[in-house]
């Protein structure tokens, strides 16, 4: 009797013995189990619609292996529903910190309550979430979406003299937005919009989204090229949809770049290639390579330093020179 009481006693202890320490390693944060000071990260992606996103995605793989870092990832394919649940993941797997790029605005205060409250910290990277309470995020990484819309008017109306492609007098763009609700997206549009105001002789005809995809770029201008007269301009949300939109403007038997001229954001290698050749007029930069300054901004909250709440990337602008020029040495 003695034996088998003396058996259990010492498994009972045992597991709590490593319960404890498993509790206490999850307690220090450490959450990868090792026991050692390392930082486990969890990032929850919105997808892989796009040359940027894949260019993202690569850059916070990369970094996270250079720096030790454990890093739990999962593509939402563009689902909010998704990357909810997956946060829920990271939290119930106790990782030391939370990264995400919220595919829209609205819809995260549940769960970033949540994290709060089980004392994961949270990186907001690449978008922004519209939650009026700061405190659910140590910090916004990404870039200023609205400047990159008002750098893409300011181009348009520096060169509206070119712009009128069809001599009417009249400089109608059709736009092609990201996807909708998306903070690029609106951003993007807002800064584009009070630009152009400048110019009364530029409007915008005809807006639909493209979702950031191609395809749906394609798709969005076939429709516009059949209901909209005299298309002089094309402010594409994002290199893909622009390159989609190339192709339809091909198809239509015109000649992209100088019947339609067209605006993009992003310059990833395919839309600065586009550029470079003459198909796209001019390009804004978005930088994707984000993982560098998520893990170190990941390091010092994880070790409880402050941050400063945004941190915006470094971008720039691209002519058709300028990508000949860029292009043998871009990272993406
Ligand atoms: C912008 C990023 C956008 C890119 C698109 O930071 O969220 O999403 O401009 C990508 O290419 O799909
Ligand atoms: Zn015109």
């Amino acid at each position: 009797m003695l034996k088998k009481t003396a058996i259990a006693a010492t498994a009972i202890s045992l597991s709590a013995l490593s319960l404890s320490a498993c509790g206490s390693d999850s307690d220090s944060g450490s959450g990868s189990g090792s026991g050692d000071d390392s930082i486990t990260m969890g990032f929850a992606q919105v997808g892989a619609e796009s040359g940027w996103r894949t260019a993202n995605t690569k850059s916070i793989q990369d970094t996270a292996e250079q720096e030790g870092i454990e890093l739990k990832f999962t593509d939402a394919q563009g689902k909010q529903e998704n990357q909810i649940q997956a946060i829920r993941s990271y939290i119930q797997q106790k990782v030391d910190v939370i990264a995400f790029s919220p595919v829209v605005e609205t819809g995260w205060d549940a769960v970033l309550q949540e994290a709060k409250a089980a004392n994961i910290p949270v990186i907001l990277t690449d978008r922004a979430v519209d939650s009026e309470d700061t405190s659910l995020y140590e910090t916004f990484l990404g870039s200023d979406f609205v400047l990159e819309g008002e750098k893409a008017g300011q181009w348009l109306v520096d060169n509206a003299a070119d712009a009128d492609t069809n001599g009417d007098g009249a400089i109608n763009v059709v736009q092609l937005e990201g996807t909708t609700g998306a903070a690029p997206a609106l951003d993007r549009a807002e800064g584009f919009a009070t630009v152009i105001e400048t110019e009364p002789t530029i409007e915008v005809v005809a807006t639909q989204t493209g979702d950031f995809t191609r395809d749906g770029g394609k798709q969005v201008m076939e429709s516009f090229l059949q209901s909209e007269d005299g298309i002089d301009v094309v402010y594409a949300h994002n290199d893909d949809m622009g390159l989609g939109a190339i192709e339809a403007i091909e198809a239509a038997g015109m000649t992209p770049g100088e019947d339609v001229k067209i605006i993009t954001v992003d310059a990833v290698k395919d839309g600065m290639t586009a550029l470079s050749e003459g198909k796209i007029n001019f390009i804004v930069e978005c930088n994707p390579l984000l993982g560098p300054q998520l893990m170190d901004l990941a390091k010092q909250v994880v070790a409880g330093e402050e941050v400063e709440p945004r941190v915006v990337t470094e971008e720039t602008t691209f002519t058709q020179e300028q990508a000949k020029e860029a292009l043998p040495t871009r990272e993406y």
